[in-house]
């Protein structure tokens, strides 16, 4: 198979490419990136001389290089990384991410559909759903959840998954979207949680959590998330939603403090909290259980650990971000 995968020099669709290389001898891989702030060629740097890989940067909301890129290399499946991510940057430009993440997703659905009908897969985000209350905790996201978005980042996702499930029912076009929860590991930007936290305590930087601190996330190593995307891929059933999700609920400051027991140091500061904060994700993943026998791997505190190790041994890959040097060549391979 041939899989075109979108933000491949990003943190969770680097990961995927890697996946894919490793666990899927004879697939060809596609890497199509815009390289922006958030792209690191050398997150692709491991697999940058693979025979089986390509790499194209082009941005999906450019309806001429994507038509270009696909009419060339006629992918068999596409699976949509490529987006703005962060919530914070889009409360303070919102427009990026409705270009990226709504119009980008609207190009790539109709490449598909008009050069070959691959199978596409769209990676969502359970922000979608919105957040549950912190004295509900027996209550989860699932599928059937109303989407109830609160910041512009959720919103533009929100968006895209509503423009990929139009295209399942008007065109026929056979999609499947999946919705994660938060998810860390190796290769992750370092201005997201547990990255910042990481460089931040390695670097003698405050570490600066919102608010009271008492937000939860559900967390789910990266690798688990790449394996639940792979199933869907392959076994998913189109037109259907699949939420993923680790059962790792923890309050932020809880995951701050055991990343600082861990290092040995990093010093807490409460600073302002986020406009529109929610407050507490939860996500049930019975059904991509019971329907692809999906299952993660790898518990929170194997994973953090794993993670803090990678992030200790790859010094060279988030200082040249916090340097800015990781912009000076974006040549991949
Ligand atoms: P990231 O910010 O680390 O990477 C995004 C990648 O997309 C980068 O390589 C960037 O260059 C590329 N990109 C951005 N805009 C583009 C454009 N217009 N054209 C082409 N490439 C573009 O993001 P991530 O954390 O790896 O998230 C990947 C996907 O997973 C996103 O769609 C996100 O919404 C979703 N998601 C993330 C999480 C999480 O915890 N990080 C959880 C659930 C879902
Ligand atoms: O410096 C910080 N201090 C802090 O307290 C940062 C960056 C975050 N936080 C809090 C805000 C959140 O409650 O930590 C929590 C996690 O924040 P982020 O890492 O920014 O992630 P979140 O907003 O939960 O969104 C992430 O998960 C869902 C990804 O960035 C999204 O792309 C994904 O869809």
């Amino acid at each position: 198979m041939k899989i075109l995968v979108t933000g491949g020099a990003g943190f969770i669709g680097g990961n995927f490419v890697h996946y894919l290389l490793r666990n899927h001898p004879a697939d060809r891989v596609v890497c199509l990136d815009a390289l922006t702030y958030a792209g690191n060629p050398a997150t692709l740097a491991p697999v940058a001389s693979d025979p089986r890989f390509v790499f194209a940067r082009a941005d999906i909301a450019d309806r001429t290089e994507v038509f270009t890129i696909f009419a060339r290399e006629k992918p068999d499946a596409v699976v949509n990384f490529a987006a703005e991510s962060h919530v914070d940057r889009s409360i303070s430009a919102p427009e990026v991410f409705l270009r990226a993440n709504v119009l980008g997703t609207q190009v790539l659905l109709d490449a598909c559909r008009l050069l070959g009908n691959p199978r596409f897969h769209q990676v969502s985000t359970d922000e979608v759903y919105g957040d549950l209350p912190l004295d509900r905790p027996d209550l989860f996201f699932t599928e059937e959840t109303p989407l109830h978005t609160s910041s512009p980042y959720s919103a533009s996702k929100a968006g895209a998954d509503l423009l990929t499930l139009a295209y399942f029912r008007t065109y026929g076009l056979p999609v499947t979207i999946s919705r994660c929860s938060n998810n860390y590991g190796p290769y992750h930007f370092p201005e997201k949680l547990i990255p910042l936290m990481i460089t931040n305590a390695l670097t003698g930087q405050p570490l600066p959590v919102y608010g009271d601190g008492l937000n939860v996330r559900d967390w789910l190593y990266v690798e688990d998330h790449c394996a639940a995307i792979d199933l869907i891929l392959r076994r998913g059933r189109p037109g259907e939603i699949y939420n993923i999700g680790g059962h790792n609920e923890r309050a932020n400051i809880d995951v701050v403090r055991a990343i600082i027991r861990a290092l040995g140091r990093g010093e807490i500061k409460f600073v302002k909290d986020r406009a529109g904060h929610d407050r507490r994700y939860a996500i049930d993943a019975g059904k991509i259980g019971r329907e692809l026998g999906w299952t993660p791997q790898t518990g929170f505190d194997e994973g953090l650990e794993r993670t803090i190790r990678w992030y200790r041994e790859n010094e060279t890959w988030w200082r040249d971000i916090l340097s800015g040097h990781y912009r000076d060549n974006l040549e991949i391979g």
